[in-house]
């Protein structure tokens, strides 16, 4: 039997990866470890148990429908972090503000870390794959509970990222920044086992991802880049398969094996775009970049912004490098200057 390596093995082996003191960061993934372990399993039986399913009959932050899944998983996450003392604060998707740790030494936590605890929730209750996704940066602060300001770091400042994808099996993915390696959840030992070694993403691929619903709404380059996956081209692989999840981590992760690319852009009814840029664009875009994707806001590198508030929305283009290159051109082209 090839030897397999536990995700707790793996993080010890590569320590020397991560800048900064060697527990630290085997700490803090093995409580997101932890706490994916405890969310999966509500997940897996959420069918069985009507009250873990529906709405809480409350709206989030962003005004969307809460699921009870949704705050289940959000306490799990921050009772986990909040537990292992090296996080001083969260940024949570569920809650409006910072998190702060302020009892024991959690006060002294050297890390913040921004998270969308339930991702794809409108799928839950379908029974489809959805994810958590996490963030984690170094605190600029010097002491006690985390600030505003902690969070108000570019994402080329993050220290680590990643998700887990609840799915046909369970997966926590991560990278702190020498690349990108995946885990599987063998649940029968109740621990993730290391079973995609160091994850590329094809440079072209034939799948693309966006919610076409939404075309009449979408901007000029987006419609002209849609366009040209549709058109008939054997030598360029085209048309391109069209593949919408509906929960942001499932289409990252088909199209990260797979290659493709995924658009959730500016539309006339969202003009900042969907995706929240802390603890959804951020994350995916390092991921991707480590994975040798390419990660945009349609014009510019998603790392490279500043962000200004803990909830803020921004375009979102990633996928294999050649794809999002196009869809890039389009959106130059079609975009009028000024
Ligand atoms: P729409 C889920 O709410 C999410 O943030 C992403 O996971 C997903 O890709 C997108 O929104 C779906 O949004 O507007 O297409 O239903």
């Amino acid at each position: 039997m090839a030897s397999i390596t536990s995700l707790g093995e793996f993080v010890v082996e590569r320590q020397d990866d991560f800048k900064y003191a060697k527990g630290e960061l085997s700490r803090l993934l093995s409580a997101i470890g932890l706490a994916a372990r405890v969310v999966n399993r509500e997940v897996n039986k959420a069918g069985l148990m009507e009250d873990i399913l529906g709405d809480v009959g409350e709206e989030n932050v962003q005004g969307e429908q809460q699921k009870k899944l949704d705050v289940y998983a959000d306490e799990e996450f921050i009772r986990a972090l909040k537990d292992r003392g090296e996080v001083c604060g969260l940024a949570s998707e569920e809650r409006e503000g910072v998190i702060e740790f302020k009892s024991g030494y959690a006060v002294s936590g050297q890390y913040v870390v921004a998270i969308d605890p339930l991702d794809g929730s409108s799928n839950i209750d379908v029974n489809v794959s959805i994810g958590t996704i996490f963030s984690i940066y170094r605190r600029t602060s010097k002491s006690g509970p985390a600030t505003f300001d902690d969070f108000m770091q570019k994402g080329t400042e993050q220290v680590a990222a990643g998700y887990v994808i609840y799915g046909s099996s369970t997966m926590l993915v991560y990278t702190t920044g020498n690349g990108v390696n995946g885990f599987t959840l063998d649940p029968s030992i109740g621990a993730f086992f290391l079973s995609h070694p160091d994850m590329k993403i094809p440079k072209d691929g034939k799948i693309y991802s966006i919610n076409e619903g939404n075309y009449a709404r979408f901007p000029e380059g987006v419609k002209q880049y849609i366009k040209y996956c549709q058109v008939e081209d054997p030598a360029t692989n085209r048309p391109y398969s069209s593949r919408y999840i509906g929960s942001a981590v499932a289409d990252f992760h088909r199209n990260l094996i797979k290659g493709g690319i995924y658009i959730y852009p500016t539309t006339t009814s969202s003009p900042n775009g969907k995706l929240r840029l802390l603890y959804e664009a951020n994350p995916f875009a390092f991921l991707m970049e480590q994975a040798g994707g390419v990660a945009t806001d349609g014009f510019n590198r998603i790392l490279d912004i500043q962000p200004t508030s803990l909830h803020q929305r921004t375009p979102l283009f990633m996928g294999s490098e050649n794809m999002v290159k196009t869809s890039m051109d389009m959106m130059k082209e079609h975009t009028p200057v000024g």
